[in-house]
């Protein structure tokens, strides 16, 4: 594609379901005559920013990210009411929300299945009710954004009250929080609802049972000159929206996390099989 041709660049977070959400787009995309720039491996802060100040044109967002962490809304319930509400506020910001999916990113605590047996927690409530009785005596694997975020960390101890202590914090990237409760080096971790490794590990998640989290639908995010300028990326980025789901996007992260494949193999496989690509 020379001088004049359809060009646009692709934001993503740093982790892997939103590597394999780019680079899938990548592909449809260049299929249709794009050049594709991708903007990868971005903490949620940055490449909001990045999508702001249009060296991001789109992205795979998370409906429940932008209602609470960026917007500072109170948490909605329902899916669609979440995705219209986020979608009204941002078209003031001259970005647009389209394609809301079935993919279901929520925050979610882990622990191991005999942790969580025997100490008899099963929800959020009895994670609170055994911190109350046992200062100081758990420790949670947490990324930075998760520590910080007020739909993480901060949001659920106060919604539950409840507190880890700063020193009980374990920070590491969301990569490596798994395998550190796996191996006992820490009581709970942070997981997301889409992670390959909670089964792969056998972990349970707490039932979030005051229903503090809100809904994390993944949907499209794009600046409104983008769209102007290419109104076709609605249809293109619907083919992806309209067949992924919570349960086909955690088997695409199981064969990158666990099995080992690379983003791009899994992308490209995923889109042939189900007819997107040649
Ligand atoms: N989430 C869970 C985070 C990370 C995974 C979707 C709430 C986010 O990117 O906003």
């Amino acid at each position: 594609v020379g001088v004049g041709g359809k060009q646009v660049s692709v934001g993503g977070k740093n982790f892997t379901e939103q590597y394999l959400l780019s680079e899938m787009t990548a592909f449809l995309l260049k299929e249709e005559g794009f050049e594709v720039k991708e903007m990868n491996n971005l903490g949620s802060t940055v490449v909001r920013k990045a999508l702001e100040n249009e060296q991001v044109d789109l992205m795979w967002e998370y409906t429940g990210t932008a209602l609470i962490t960026y917007m500072g809304k109170e948490p909605i319930s329902d899916p669609e009411e979440t995705f219209q509400k986020v979608k009204a506020i941002d078209a003031k910001n001259g970005i647009l929300w389209m394609n809301m999916s079935e993919v279901n990113n929520t925050y979610a605590l882990a622990m191991t299945k005999e942790k969580s047996k025997e100490l008899g927690i099963k929800s959020i409530s009895d994670l609170a009710s055994y911190i109350k009785e046992n200062p100081g005596k758990l420790t949670i694997a947490s990324d930075a954004e998760f520590a910080n975020r007020p739909d993480g960390l901060p949001g659920v101890e106060k919604k539950y009250g409840f507190n880890f202590g700063a020193e009980n914090i374990k920070q590491m990237d969301i990569g490596l929080t798994q395998r550190a409760l796996d191996n006992n080096q820490v009581d709970v971790s942070v997981a997301f609802e889409t992670d390959a490794t909670i089964r792969e590990y056998g972990l349970v998640t707490l039932e979030d049972d005051k229903h503090f989290f809100p809904p994390y639908r993944a949907a499209v995010s794009i600046n409104e000159e983008t769209y102007e300028k290419y109104p076709e990326i609605k249809e293109i980025t619907a083919r992806l929206a309209d067949k992924l789901n919570s349960d086909i996007m955690r088997e695409l992260n199981y064969k990158v996390d666990i099995e080992g494949n690379s983003v791009s193999v899994v992308a490209h496989d995923w889109l042939v099989e189900n007819g997107l690509l040649e």
